[in-house]
């Protein structure tokens, strides 16, 4: 497609997307002018790594440029825009999971986001190269080194809120993002302000003070990178906050006003149901697992990802500190 397409058919494009996103089961949409680089997130970026706040997560600070922009072989040569998307995932009843589940971060208790939010973003991506002849289209969740926050607040989807997370009005932070790079020429929409104000309740919220300042984390010390991330041992003094909190945290989102406040759940949220296998699981279920035993256990659910030796770690923590480590994760 020819550079600088008309007005009038950017603005086309970008209202069909926007109703098939919706169609597909998307919660929320907004687009990005992928032609002009991240200028102070990428400085946030590179502040966050070089105070080494990423801990044991190299993968985070390789590539760093590849960061800046999404027009290069890194995302997608000749990208123009960046459709942002969110799947809402809280769910109303979650007061009800099993003990178990609660003990997991919201995002984690069912299926892997990466699977069934990659398989719309590639319907999606489907339907936005058919809108025009030569278009590329690059689905992306969590698998491409993109600033996913910063991208989503310059499309408008919602803003970074002093605890990191984007937070979309009416939504609240309990959303995952994806992102569709495109070639395609769409309007874009305008970042909104930050509307934290004088609140300070996810800073002051946090379990191990992980917060060093306002919209930063040091990954250190947050229990979603102790028990999810990092490899070894957790250090002894955020031990005692892994009992109630065995797979990720959600301390920083539970205090929000803008989750309180987010409306009723519209969405299907099914794929985030806990999985059935969580009603009858115990921390000395997960304590014994072993190599054999551990990828049956773990297959398709997020908690893959801590591996067997993460996983019994952390079992054995919250064993020792169930009750001990403040309120669960539910
Ligand atoms: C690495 C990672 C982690 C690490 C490090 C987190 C971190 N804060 O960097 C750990 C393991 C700790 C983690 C935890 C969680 N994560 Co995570 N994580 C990522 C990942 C893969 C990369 C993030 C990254 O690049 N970090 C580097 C920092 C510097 O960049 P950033 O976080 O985007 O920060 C930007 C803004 O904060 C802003 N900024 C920074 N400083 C300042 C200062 C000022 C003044 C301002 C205005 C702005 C600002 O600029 C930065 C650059 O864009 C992203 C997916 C992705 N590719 O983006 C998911 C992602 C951020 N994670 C996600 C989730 C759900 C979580 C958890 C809620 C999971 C849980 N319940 O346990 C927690 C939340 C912790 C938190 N408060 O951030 C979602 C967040 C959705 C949302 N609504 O924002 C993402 C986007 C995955 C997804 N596809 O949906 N995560």
């Amino acid at each position: 497609m020819a550079d600088d397409a008309p007005q009038d058919l950017r603005d086309a494009h970008a209202r069909a997307v926007k109703q098939k996103a919706a169609e597909f089961g998307f919660d929320a949409v907004g687009i990005a002018d992928a032609r002009a680089p991240l200028d102070q997130d990428f400085a946030h970026y590179e502040r966050f790594v070089a105070d080494g706040f990423h801990g044991d997560m190299a993968w985070l600070a390789e590539n760093a440029e590849t960061r800046r922009s999404v027009d290069h072989a890194g995302i997608l040569p000749r990208a123009k825009s960046v459709i942002c998307l969110a799947r809402r995932y809280k769910r109303n009843d979650d007061e009800r999971d099993p003990e178990f589940a609660k003990k997991i971060a919201r995002y984690a208790r069912g299926r892997d986001y990466h699977n069934h939010v990659r398989r719309k973003l590639r319907q999606l991506s489907a339907f936005v190269r058919s809108l025009a002849p030569d278009t590329n289209a690059r689905p992306i969740v969590d698998d491409a080194p993109l600033l996913e926050r910063a991208w989503a607040a310059r499309a408008g989807l919602g803003f970074v809120g002093k605890n990191g997370l984007l937070i979309v009005p009416g939504l609240g932070s309990y959303v995952l993002l994806g992102e569709i790079v495109t070639t395609l020429e769409l309007t874009a929409d305008s970042a909104i302000p930050e509307r934290c104000g004088s609140c300070t309740r996810c800073l002051d919220g946090c379990p191990t003070q992980a917060f060093p300042r306002p919209f930063v984390l040091d990954a250190r010390r947050c229990l979603a990178y102790l028990t999810i991330e990092h490899r070894g041992d957790i250090p002894e003094e955020f031990q005692p906050f892994v009992g109630e909190r065995f797979f990720g945290c959600d301390a920083c989102q539970e205090v929000c006003p803008f989750n309180a406040s987010s409306r009723p759940q519209t969405a299907n949220t099914s794929p985030f149901e806990p999985h059935p296998r969580w009603a009858s699981t115990t921390l000395e279920d997960v304590e014994a697992l072993t190599e054999t035993t551990f990828p049956a256990f773990a297959e398709g659910s997020p908690l893959y990802r801590a591996g067997v030796e993460g996983l019994t770690r952390n079992a054995r923590i919250a064993r020792k500190f169930s009750g001990s480590g403040g309120s669960s994760n539910g």
